[in-house]
């Protein structure tokens, strides 16, 4: 597993930027650039023994914010805000979008610049927004710092195509550093949004130029990096597409993550680093939706407009109301994802007064009662399958039952257990008023004695025994053997234990620096320990092919050759005993990926930690 180089964050100053980025802007770490810029297939890369995997994001302290603060606010500004979402053609039409509105209506680049030299966000108050992000509940922000069109909010000294050089803004200002001062101030994470997808850039849409763009995009983000200290960056602008052409690669997310995580090894990334897979970065980002469930493999966010629009467009007053709001947090957590409420300033920088006003709401809701415990470090509730009549999370020995649906006077909310557990006590939060707790044929029934306490939610505390969890185990690993081709034939090269199932060796690493990057396999055997007795849910995110049996029994056959995937079994483990495990798995060409995760009704999901693997 390769050990991030400790750094002390540094905490500097623009003035700080402005030195450092004078100087000749960095080489791409490991380039692979040809000295003329031209893209070549023979990188100076990681090579094989490298393994990206640095931590479990299911339970590193590096990500424990991001699981415990669950709802952030996403604002995207940038010079499309300084339109307003409209731009009258020289032949009078007027066209509509947002952030999307230099190349939807194809505003000509100059005309697009001209546009953006006028742009005065003079109103834009770091401390309002902080207030109205503080006030919703909200514990991380997440801005544009560069979105499609390339314009930098930041003064960055790779080109002049930024608020600092090219607006009208007051030279003096620095929104980004205004807004990690408050943002620090107020105990709030910050993050940046960034575009791999440029259009202005005109080294970008050209294989044979985009290394040169890609040096600037390096040099970019080590400035956002090392002047604002960011504690999250969130990628966008991955996808394959034209107009202009997308160059970028799974493998250029494989270097540029691991650039990111050698300069900052605590910092959070989301899975559009790369191709938005399971195998990139710390999260997956679904967007204007909600996962029915905790997702396989990965944690993640969902991300959401209030209106319709991500940027800021003066015509589109179609907001969610905060009931819906809340309602889409309640279902998040309960499935343990984070929700990304986006704000579009306008063009003098100010949050339209609908979105402040239902921020205000949503926060009102988390504060009564102390409601917020349903989601602040709250996740999947695990024990129960989720109701039709609202969400339910857990926390410790807390499930927390957020009715939508209050039931009629004398009826009851069905609870349906996924495994055997006690219902030590049940409250309304808000209510002195009695909840009867019933046991059923399949788990059990809470019926209320009053009325709900908010129409947007109720929610009803139960104190739970969650049943016999055995204590952590003594193991160091699983045996590990790995051979030097992908049919695990003849001797193994290296034997040895091996922590854990929990590796990233993408396309230039491998298990071992004698082992190449292509054409190995490795093999895994040893006991499973689990600590509860369930069924458990087994899980393998595999490139190119996998199979693991549990007591004999084949239960995951993925040995079809396939990119990163998750494949699943449902296994019955009882607590204290050690199952039989034998893991095979195999490397042909391209990237390689193989963990190993379990999860169960009381066991959140993780990757099978080491004291649990018993080498024999
Ligand atoms: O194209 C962008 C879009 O403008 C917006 O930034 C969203 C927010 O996640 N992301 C892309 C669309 O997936």
């Amino acid at each position: 597993m390769r050990t991030p180089r400790s750094r002390t964050r540094r905490r500097v100053t623009a003035l700080t930027l402005l030195l450092t980025a004078a100087l000749a802007a960095p080489a791409l770490p490991a380039a692979g650039a040809a000295p003329d810029g031209a893209r070549t297939s023979a990188r100076s890369e990681p090579g094989p023994g490298t393994d990206h995997a640095v931590d479990d994001p299911f339970t590193s302290g590096r990500t424990s914010w991001f699981r415990q603060d669950r709802f952030g606010m996403f604002i995207h500004f940038g010079a499309y805000s300084n339109l307003e979402g409209e731009y009258t053609r020289p032949d009078g039409t007027v066209c509509r979008n947002a952030e999307w509105i230099q190349r939807e209506c194809q505003i000509p680049k100059d005309a697009y610049e001209k546009q953006a030299a006028t742009f005065d966000p003079a109103d834009f108050d770091a401390k309002a927004v902080v207030g109205a992000a503080k006030d919703a509940g909200m514990k991380y922000i997440v801005i544009t710092s560069k979105h499609h069109d390339g314009y930098a909010m930041w003064p960055t000294k790779v080109n002049s195509w930024n608020l600092r050089d090219h607006s009208a803004f007051d030279k003096r200002r620095d929104i980004l550093a205004e807004l990690k001062k408050e943002a620090d101030d107020a105990g709030i994470k910050l993050g940046f949004y960034y575009s791999i997808w440029d259009w202005h850039d005109p080294d970008f849409p050209d294989p044979a130029t985009f290394p040169r763009y890609e040096k600037r995009m390096y040099a970019q983000l080590k400035e956002l990096v090392d002047a604002y200290d960011p504690a999250l960056l969130w990628f966008d602008g991955e996808w394959d597409t034209e107009n202009p052409h997308n160059p970028w690669t799974a493998r250029d997310g494989e270097r540029l993550e691991s650039y990111l995580r050698d300069l900052d090894p605590e910092l959070i990334v989301n899975n559009r680093v790369g191709k938005r897979r399971v195998v990139d970065g710390d999260y997956g980002t679904p967007e204007q939706e909600i996962p029915d469930g905790p997702v396989d493999g990965q944690l993640w966010e969902s991300c959401m407009t209030l209106n319709g629009h991500w940027g800021y467009a003066r015509y589109d007053q179609n907001w969610k109301s905060s009931t819906t709001l809340v309602r889409n947090l309640l279902a998040t957590t309960s499935r343990s994802g984070n929700y990304l409420l986006n704000v579009g300033p306008d063009a003098r920088g100010r949050i339209p007064e609908p979105s402040v006003d239902r921020l205000a709401e949503m926060g009102s809701w988390l504060r009564a009662d102390g409601q917020g415990e349903a989601v602040y470090g709250a996740r999947y509730g695990g024990l129960v399958e989720e109701p039709s009549w609202g969400a339910v999370s857990r926390k410790g020995d807390k499930l927390y039952a957020a009715v939508t649906q209050w039931p009629e006077p004398g009826g009851a909310l069905q609870l349906k257990a996924r495994t055997a557990f006690e219902v030590k006590s049940a409250r309304v939060l808000g209510s002195g008023q009695k909840v009867e707790v019933a046991k059923t044929a399949d788990g059990y029934a809470l019926t209320p004695s009053g009325e709900a306490t908010n129409p947007t939610g109720t929610v009803v505390e139960l104190t739970v025994d969650p049943g016999p969890t055995a204590p952590e185990g003594s193991g160091k690993g699983f045996r590990q053997e790995v051979f030097d081709n992908a049919e695990l034939a003849g001797e193994p090269k290296v034997t040895r234990v091996d922590a854990d199932v929990n590796h990233a060796w993408k396309y230039a690493g491998s298990p071992h620096p004698d082992i190449a990057s292509d054409d190995f396999g490795v093999r895994w055997t040893g006991t499973l320990e689990p600590r509860r007795t369930e069924t458990y849910t087994l899980a393998t995110v595999s490139d190119d092919r996998a199979r693991v049996w549990i007591d004999g029994e084949l239960v995951i056959d993925a040995w079809d050759p396939h990119g990163p995937r998750v494949d699943k079994a449902q296994v019955d483990l009882k607590a204290g005993t050690r199952h039989k495990v034998r893991i095979d798995y195999a490397e042909q060409s391209g990237e390689a990926h193989m963990k190993l995760l379990w999860s169960s009704p009381g066991q959140e999901q993780q990757v099978v930690p080491r004291a649990q693997l018993h080498d024999s």
